[in-house]
């Protein structure tokens, strides 16, 4: 069987689950905010990768459905699991083209009581090169309800200067490969103050993912990050497991 054939069961048969990452608020040294990332339990297969099932439900257009029920698990958790923490949910291009998105959120926002300013949209630079008009058309009535909307592996991709000024983000995650990198080029240094400092002077919030070490830790607090995500910081895991819980001690 196809991949795309099992994804059909897989909403109904309820094989889905969100895991959630926390984010590190170096300010306040507490945790303040997790990601949700979808996993798929396949009955004969094991966890699945999203790396692997959303390509094909983005281009079989069960994306739409998927999305609609991350979000409403997301917000669900959130309410029932995570009190004060934001919130954030990876959002496919793929979704923006639906006609219905931005009344879906808002939807998705009141059903479950959360307040919008605690739900982060994570995008990536794809959508905005796919028809930039429109997504900012969307992205700024999602603002205008109180939604964050954060840049998601910003640094790799097309990367253009531009939409961070046409773009109304809250936050800039800086992606896992420059953090990677960093112990070993000189540059990777270089670049990583001079996102922090050109976001800072944008007033957004500035994540770097991938946080594997203290030496990474101790390097991006340094560099003037605002937020921390990593192994380091703490791996996804089943919502179960995911507790408020103590920073790592700095
Ligand atoms: O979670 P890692 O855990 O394996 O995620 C791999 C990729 O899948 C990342 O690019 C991540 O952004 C993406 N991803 C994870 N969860 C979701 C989701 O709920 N929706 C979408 N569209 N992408 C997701
Ligand atoms: O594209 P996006 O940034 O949403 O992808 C998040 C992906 O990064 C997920 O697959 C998640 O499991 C993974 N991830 C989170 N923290 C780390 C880390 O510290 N190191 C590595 N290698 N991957 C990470
Ligand atoms: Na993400
Ligand atoms: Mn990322």
């Amino acid at each position: 069987r196809l991949l795309e054939e099992d994804l059909h069961d897989a909403i109904s048969e309820q094989q889905f689950e969100l895991y959630y990452q926390p984010r590190l608020d170096l300010a306040s040294g507490s945790i303040t905010s997790y990601e949700a990332l979808i996993r798929w339990n396949h009955p004969e297969r094991g966890i699945i990768s999203p790396a692997e099932f959303i390509p094909v439900a983005e281009s079989s257009g069960q994306i739409i459905p998927i999305g609609k029920w991350v979000l409403h698990t997301a917000l669900n958790d959130a309410r029932e699991h995570l009190p004060d923490a934001r919130i954030s949910v990876n959002v496919s291009p793929v979704q923006f083209r639906d006609n219905d998105f931005a009344d879906e959120v808002r939807r998705s926002i009141e059903d479950s009581g959360v307040p919008a300013k605690r739900l982060e949209l994570e995008i990536t630079e794809n959508l905005l090169i796919e028809d930039d008009a429109r997504a900012l058309s969307i992205l700024t009535s999602l603002k205008q309800t109180g939604v964050k909307i954060a840049l998601d592996d910003f640094g790799v991709g097309y990367s253009s200067l531009g939409y961070l000024s046409r773009f109304p983000f809250d936050t800039i995650k800086i992606d896992r490969s420059f953090i990677k990198d960093r112990g070993y080029n000189t540059n990777t240094h270089a670049i990583i103050d001079t996102v922090v400092r050109l976001g800072k002077a944008l007033n957004m919030t500035i994540v770097a993912e991938g946080v594997e070490d203290m030496a990474n830790l101790l390097f991006l607090k340094a560099s003037g990050c605002d937020e921390l995500q990593g192994y380091f910081i703490g791996k996804p895991k089943p919502i179960a497991t995911t507790v408020r819980r103590v920073a790592p001690d700095i």
